[in-house]
């Protein structure tokens, strides 16, 4: 490729695909950029599907063998957007030919998968290869502001950590099953799928590593439809929902829950903190606001003020409109792919790292564990 264009081989077309898609399409659109991404090819084994898709998008060609995607010379990354069995296969490949990695979330499907992914980033690196891990939440400017609170001092000391992420995809029994049901191609459920998400918005905002966790899975409907409207069901073999508490190396005191089964609450990633001199609160679902609480002033107008993040001086928001007029879910994956080429042309690994990915996974790994013997497990660190 030329030497300011990175050819970009996305492998899978569903709804991570289109996200991704998307942001490497608009990118450079809003962005100064020095590497500019081409939507080199698509891959996926329905070629019907992916064609369908590429010219949805502008992807310049086709491909429905993984491999072939990676051997081809003006593919410089390889982007993951499909079920987690496949992420380990196809990225440690990936890593050894050269290509950097853009890997959806959560990394793998286990922490023996996690961790020989991260070891391939490791060696990679050290040629310059980066790859990264898609936990894209982090890339809401309302997120990234609340770290930046946070670091500056803002909250002081943090005592609590209350996360939650409420969706409701699945409060019908008779929703169809899909490959996120079941557990030899997802992992788990709702733990990996969108728990894994409230994690690290956690460890990220707060820059506290979960060291143990004590949890509960559940599963509430064991079989589904095998498509819609069928009779014939099968069965459900991930969590439905999950609840779990952990303790921070800074010494504060977490309490989560993930589940597709809160019915109203479409997508409710939400992460509140409190500190010894404040507090800060965040919901997916009105994404554009932080609320913050000074707890240093006068308490007879003390109170949660609504910060409209969308100041030319938060996080991502001068590369789009003037204030006010609100970012959505999609321009954390556009800022996500910025994030990721200035590290590639910086020379710089990019963040969430694969090592990132596999501390989640060693978290994810301990809860599932504590469901299983109703014990309190440590995360091995590091
Ligand atoms: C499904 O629950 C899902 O699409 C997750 O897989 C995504 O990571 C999240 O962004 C939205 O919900």
């Amino acid at each position: 490729m030329a030497n300011n264009q990175l050819g970009v081989g996305m492998v899978g077309y569903a709804f991570m695909g289109a996200a991704h898609s998307h942001a490497w399409r608009t990118a450079p659109t809003f962005f100064d950029l020095s590497l500019h991404p081409r939507l080199t090819a698509i891959c996926g084994r329905d070629h019907e599907a992916a064609s369908a898709v590429a010219d949805k998008f502008g992807w310049e060609s086709v491909e429905t063998d993984w491999q072939k995607l990676i051997e081809r010379d003006d593919i410089d990354l390889i982007d993951i957007c499909t079920p987690g069995d496949t992420h380990a296969e196809i990225a440690i490949a990936a890593l050894e030919a050269g290509k950097h990695v853009l890997c959806e979330k959560p990394l793998a499907n286990t922490v023996e998968e996690a961790e020989r992914m991260a070891a391939a980033a490791a060696d990679a690196a050290k040629h310059g290869v980066r790859a990264m891990v898609g936990f894209t939440y982090r890339r809401t400017p309302a997120v990234s502001f609340a770290r930046e609170l946070v670091n500056a001092g803002r909250i002081g000391t943090i005592r609590h950590v209350r996360g939650q992420y409420l969706q409701d995809w699945l409060s019908d029994e008779d929703a169809p099953l899909t490959w996120r049901m079941d557990k030899a191609k997802a992992g788990s459920g709702a733990l990996g799928d969108i728990g894994a998400h409230v994690l690290d918005m956690a460890q990220f905002v707060t820059g506290s590593a979960i060291t143990s966790v004590s949890g509960v899975l559940k599963t509430f409907v064991d079989s589904r439809p095998l498509s819609a409207g069928s009779s014939e069901r099968g069965p459900v073999t991930v969590d439905d929902a999950v609840a779990f508490t952990a303790g921070f190396d800074n010494g504060s005191l977490g309490v989560f829950e993930a589940t597709r089964m809160a019915t109203g609450r479409r997508n409710a990633l939400r992460l509140e903190i409190n500190g010894t001199k404040g507090s800060l609160a965040f919901d997916f679902e009105d994404m554009n606001y932080l609320e913050y609480f000074d707890a240093t002033e006068d308490p007879a107008v003390a109170g949660f003020r609504r910060i409209n993040v969308t100041q030319e001086s938060h996080p991502y928001i001068s590369a789009w409109w003037p204030p006010g007029h609100g970012l959505g879910y999609e321009h954390g994956f556009t800022h996500q792919v910025v994030d990721l080429l200035t590290s590639i042309a910086g020379g710089v690994d990019p963040t969430p790292s694969f090592a990132d990915g596999l501390a989640v996974q060693r978290v994810l790994g301990a809860i599932e564990a504590s469901s299983g013997d109703g014990a309190t497990h440590q995360v091995i660190a590091g």
